[in-house]
């Protein structure tokens, strides 16, 4: 298998992190995000990263979340939920939690004292839902592990990087990041991400 994305983690460490929780072999290739990128896009079927390429380059998946439930339904089916039932519960919090990274990423491509107002007004009204579920279990869905808390755990990387005293004001939300960062894929995971920075933008 091999992962195709830039040298930087945002959207690549969902994959990533599947990958080393499965204790799969991969390899990843980092394409530079520079002058040259724009004339690569045509190369990848929308024309963005990540993609995964499989049998030796003859399958394409892109969007990291394609990818993500390949992983699972590959190496943890369990975490998509055993029934139909859990996994429309696994959906609903996974959904939720990638509306919400898409606000938390919107300081990789914008620098302004408003986007540090954003955080500030909205950080703790976007993971109330979490906080409460995470007050009655460990974990988001089913009381079991599924993709949604790897995504969960994105978003509370990307603001334990940019804005800690955030995260500290969701407890609950900083404690699961803990719980997820000890488990030996996700410890590896950030090990192999380590000095890499969220976006090629220059923001951070
Ligand atoms: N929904 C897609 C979004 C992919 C995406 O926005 N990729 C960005 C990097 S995180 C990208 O390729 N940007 C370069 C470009 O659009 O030219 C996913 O989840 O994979």
């Amino acid at each position: 298998m091999e992962l195709v994305y830039f040298p930087s983690r945002c959207r690549g460490d969902l994959p990533r992190a599947l990958l080393f929780e499965a204790g799969l072999q991969f390899k990843e290739t980092r394409i530079p995000r520079d002058p040259s990128w724009p004339a690569r896009k045509s190369e990848f079927v929308f024309g963005q990263l990540p993609v995964m390429r499989l049998d030796g380059g003859r399958r394409e998946l892109a969007h990291s979340h394609a990818i993500a439930r390949y992983l699972a339904k590959l190496t943890n089916p369990s975490l998509l939920g055993d029934t139909i039932d859990e996994a429309a519960n696994v959906d609903m919090w996974y959904y939720q939690t990638d509306d919400v990274f898409m606000f938390v990423i919107i300081p990789f491509y914008e620098t302004s004292a408003s986007v540090e107002q954003l955080f500030n007004d909205k950080w703790t009204s976007w993971m109330a839902p979490f906080e409460k579920a995470l007050s009655c279990s460990e974990y988001l869905a089913n009381g079991k592990l599924s993709l949604a808390d790897y995504h969960l755990f994105d978003i509370a990387e990307v603001m334990l990087h940019f804005k800690p005293q955030l995260l500290e004001q969701t407890p609950r939300v900083r404690a699961h990041r803990d719980r997820m960062a000890a488990r030996p894929g996700v410890a590896k995971l950030l090990e192999y991400v380590k000095g890499l920075p969220f976006t090629n933008s220059g923001n951070f």
